[in-house]
């Protein structure tokens, strides 16, 4: 049995990568953590006969002889699936747009810095000529458009593009998505925003001008990466880190913003995880 999978708390791109390599690996089944972003639990359920999905709990792992991952870095954002990372004989494909995404276990890996990683399957898609529906389309269109800001983030590529002209010409709708896709800004994150910006401070390194906001949240926190893009606008500066922790369960959050072709921000948040969780059994996720 093949399954494809995504992470947990999946947001657009996540779901719509899931659902576009179901056309690419045919009998494959999407299983879809219980964790969904409310809009996209929201988008899914409205359209629920046709997307359809297993939990993790209704697959026999035992069975399971393909893991397709996509944008699902590594295997701790994976849920329920812990048991198949064991199974010696485990064929493993990757389709992420995350650099350093754990290619190393697996037999195909297709990762490309992309705004979206469900680019990279539109484009499978369309070369080989597998045909999509409007609704298809629209979920598709909708994970470029959260991942790369409605095409304004400077993660934002031509194949973005060039996959976004291939979804509206099969009829992909960008007024439906507009109603899925209103920015996650609601008071939990005016206040982080507030709190970060109240402490903020600029540096300089180098020729850039840097800030690091350092902020504890409790529980999962949707739209963080919309409060450091906020942040870098507001303080103006080339780079922007915002490093989420939660004490409690000993794990964080580190999304870093940079101008367009001034700094690789990998290394810079790497070391911004290490440091803010300084228990081996820490748990960072980099954005
Ligand atoms: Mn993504």
């Amino acid at each position: 049995m093949e399954i494809i999978t995504t992470h947990k708390n999946s947001d657009f791109d996540a779901v719509a990568s899931v659902f576009a390599a179901t056309r690419i690996y045919e009998g494959a089944s999407a299983v879809l953590p219980k964790s969904l972003n409310p809009n996209v639990k929201a988008f899914i359920s409205l359209h629920k006969d046709l997307f359809a999905f297993k939990t993790p709990g209704e697959v026999g792992l035992a069975a399971v002889s393909r893991l397709v991952a996509v944008d699902a870095p590594r295997w701790s954002r994976l849920e329920g699936l812990k048991d198949l990372k064991a199974k010696k004989d485990l064929d493993i494909h990757i389709w992420d747009h995350h650099e350093g995404a754990g290619e190393s276990c697996a037999s195909a890996a297709f990762i490309e810095k992309v705004g979206a990683t469900v680019t990279l399957l539109v484009r499978r898609l369309k070369r080989d000529k597998i045909p999509i529906t409007p609704i298809e389309a629209t979920l598709f269109l909708a994970g470029i458009y959260e991942d790369t800001g409605s095409m304004s983030f400077p993660s934002t590529t031509a194949k973005n593009a060039k996959a976004v002209a291939f979804l509206l010409a099969q009829g992909g709708d960008l007024a439906i998505i507009q109603n899925f896709l209103r920015p996650a800004y609601g008071p939990k994150q005016k206040d982080l925003l507030y709190k970060m910006l109240k402490t903020a401070q600029r540096e300089k390194l180098d020729d850039y001008t840097v800030s690091i906001g350092i902020l504890e949240i409790k529980g999962h926190v949707p739209g963080l990466s919309l409060v450091v893009d906020m942040y870098r606008d507001i303080l103006n500066v080339d780079v922007a880190v915002g490093v989420f922790f939660e004490k409690t369960r000993d794990r964080c959050l580190v999304i870093g913003r940079s101008a367009p072709e001034t700094v690789d921000l990998g290394p810079l948040c790497r070391y911004w995880a290490a440091a803010a969780t300084p228990t081996p059994a820490a748990r960072c996720c980099v954005m």
